[in-house]
């Protein structure tokens, strides 16, 4: 499917409407700026689409935008992720790998979505993509479930159809060829989940890696089981929230969990994803620079943030 190096479709979306707080949307001109995509071109040989403009999505954020079943910002999340999905199909049927640059990670909607479609376009109906969610948190909630009304908690939901509504100004337009199976997704990470997201966890028998199952069997034996999972010859949507990461290489991030994933766990986790060749799109989102307790902090983030990403198209394996 994919030659590496080669051709990659870059989206960066500077959208913050799937949470409460303003500054991810400047996530993506942080991670630019300080040379990501310099790095992928120069140093690692890709040939970069797309990655001329920083998203913003005025035209799609409706001046009043209530509730809808509890959901916040319903309108804008919906008619933004849309797009995101034409964005990203539009990359990945080119054959291209897909970098999507968050952003909160309510996107992921779009970006797997789209990527869902190529595949099965792709392989006549044949493959279906899997979904490596690497986070803190399950983004399980559906929106009846989520406490917060944060779409950014129940992308997942929407995506495997858990969640739907019949309104395509709320959701509608995902089709069954945007979805994903239940059986496809691993999480690894957790350690931050809602009492109602453990149920859909259980009474699905979803796959998921908590941080207790790291401390455990260590991180290698995680992977080889995740990977496992999903088996060979499959296509690998890597969908990475940089609080997944411990506080203490990621401080600038809406929702930091202590306890987790050290720098190199996350680049490990990365490399081994590049290492399958199956990898079709990788999202790094979550990275808020207006956040964080020190002077430093979002100068981390950022750094760790790079890191994944080039680990994850290959800068690290010899
Ligand atoms: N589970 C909570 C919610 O649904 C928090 C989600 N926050 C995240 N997810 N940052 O990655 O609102
Ligand atoms: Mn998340
Ligand atoms: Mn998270
Ligand atoms: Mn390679």
């Amino acid at each position: 499917f994919l030659s590496h190096p080669g051709d990659l479709g870059v989206v960066a979306v500077g959208f913050s409407g799937g949470q409460g707080k303003a500054g991810v949307d400047a996530g993506p001109e942080a991670l630019i700026e300080s040379g990501l995509l310099d790095q992928l071109r120069d140093d690692l040989g890709y040939n970069l689409h797309g990655h001329d403009a920083v998203h913003q999505y005025a035209d799609l954020v409706p001046r009043h935008d209530p509730p809808h079943r509890g959901m916040k910002n319903p309108r804008a999340v919906s008619a933004v992720t849309r797009r995101i999905a034409e964005q990203v199909y539009s990359h990945a049927r080119e054959g291209r790998l897909v970098l999507t640059l968050g952003g909160d990670h309510s996107i992921a909607i779009g970006t797997i979505a789209g990527t869902a479609k190529a595949v099965r376009e792709r392989f006549a109906g044949r493959k279906e993509v899997a979904v490596i969610w690497v986070d803190a948190h399950a983004d399980i909630n559906t929106p009846e479930t989520s406490g917060s009304g944060n779409i950014h908690g129940m992308p997942v939901s929407f995506l495997t159809g858990l969640a739907r509504d019949s309104d395509d100004g709320f959701f509608g337009w995902i089709a069954d060829e945007h979805r994903i199976s239940i059986h496809k997704i691993v999480y690894i990470g957790l350690r931050d989940v809602d009492a109602g997201e453990k149920r859909i966890l259980r009474e699905n028998g979803i796959k998921a890696f908590s941080m207790f199952d790291i401390d455990r069997y260590g991180i290698g034996r995680v992977m080889d089981l995740a990977l496992a999972h999903i088996g060979a010859d499959t296509p690998i949507h890597l969908s990475f929230d940089v609080d997944a990461l411990d506080p203490m290489w990621a401080p600038s991030t809406g929702t930091p969990v202590r306890g987790g994933l050290t720098l190199r766990e996350g680049d490990f986790i990365c490399e081994m994803v590049h290492q399958t060749g199956s990898l079709v799109a990788v999202d790094l989102v979550e990275v808020n620079p207006r956040l964080g307790p020190a002077v430093d902090a979002a100068h981390d983030t950022v750094r760790a943030g790079c890191s994944l990403v080039r680990c994850a198209l290959g800068e690290t394996l010899l």
